[in-house]
């Protein structure tokens, strides 16, 4: 029998370990517990790139994207684009447990979880709504080194380092279940319609009771071009460590970088496989730091980059 495990992407995963473990050392199902766990950061307004108080689009509607999956059936359940709902996870489960869908967008998914009883809310913050409007081009003053968006023409990828991430929870219960989620509102300032990787089962989140479970965080059009969390797992099942399989995931962005001839992107991973051994790997100037949470231990580690 393995020992509890959660894992969960950057210093705010720390929340979602805290919230997740000890539920998983209380012998709840572990998709319950890490659906807690992201819960947690989603509720938290202090996130600007998770739930409630997320930063918003170039066009300052505020959207979010999320996906679960539980390793032992291979079932899963998707929401992206998602407008006026808190938790983004919490539809994404919906999705997967009461529709043979696996993903729901915009309108038709809020539509979804209005229909399953979920409030509607208004999840801007007063610090978000007054950062999108100083970093409208219209209003920033021209030294305004924040101005992070040149306007709905401009279509380059608005990362920097205060305006993404993404909570990805991964957990393990003693009953060797693996179980994940991710959930974010993606790249802030991203422009109307854009959807990363976080809310597509294979690229931003993939679990497998028989091989391992995977997430990632980062630039999602580089994570989606190679199917990340799905090449992730499918390194462990073919005998790979979760450390291994990460690092041939970073690698593997590299190499498609330089086959498009661009610089690559902040990307991230991370992995464990049903023993309980952990593994993550990040792309050069990511800086991606990490939760790890056992029995009696939570420790935040930072990961290599390649
Ligand atoms: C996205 N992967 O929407 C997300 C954003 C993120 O760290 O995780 N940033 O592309």
């Amino acid at each position: 029998m393995p020992d509890p495990l959660v894992i969960a992407t950057w210093p705010f995963g720390k929340t979602a370990v805290d919230t997740a473990l000890p539920l998983i050392v209380a012998g709840k199902p572990v998709l319950d517990a890490v659906m807690a766990g992201a819960q947690a950061v989603e509720n938290d307004a202090d996130v600007r790139s998770v739930g409630f108080g997320s930063l918003p689009d170039r066009i300052g509607r505020l959207t979010l994207d999320s996906c679960v999956m539980d390793g032992k059936t291979l079932s899963c359940g998707a929401v992206a684009g998602l407008e006026h709902i808190r938790s983004a996870s919490a539809v994404a489960r919906l999705v997967m447990e009461k529709t043979p869908h696996i993903l729901l967008v915009g309108e038709g998914a809020k539509w979804f979880a209005l229909q399953n009883g979920m409030q509607l809310e208004m999840p801007h913050t007063l610090e978000g709504i007054r950062d999108w409007f100083e970093k409208h081009p219209k209003n920033a003053k021209k030294d305004n080194k924040r101005a992070a968006f040149q306007g709905p023409d401009d279509l380059s990828l608005p990362i920097a380092e205060d305006n993404h991430d993404t909570v990805t929870v991964l957990g393990l219960g003693s009953d060797a279940r693996l179980g994940g989620v991710c959930t974010t509102s993606g790249l802030a300032y991203k422009l109307p319609g854009r959807v990363g990787d976080s809310p597509i089962i294979g690229a931003g989140l993939y679990v497998d009771d028989e091989a391992g479970a995977a997430g990632a965080t980062g630039v999602g059009e580089e994570i989606i071009r190679i199917g990340g969390s799905h090449f992730v797992v499918e390194q462990m099942r073919a005998g790979k460590t979760p450390q291994a399989a990460c690092e041939a995931a970073a690698k593997r962005i590299n190499t498609t970088a330089a086959r498009r001839g661009v610089h690559p992107a902040v990307c991230c991973f991370l992995a464990i496989n049903p023993k309980g051994e952990v593994g993550a790997a990040a792309t050069v100037g990511s800086n991606f730091t990490f939760a790890v949470g056992r029995p009696g231990k939570v420790e935040m580690v930072t990961a290599k980059e390649f």
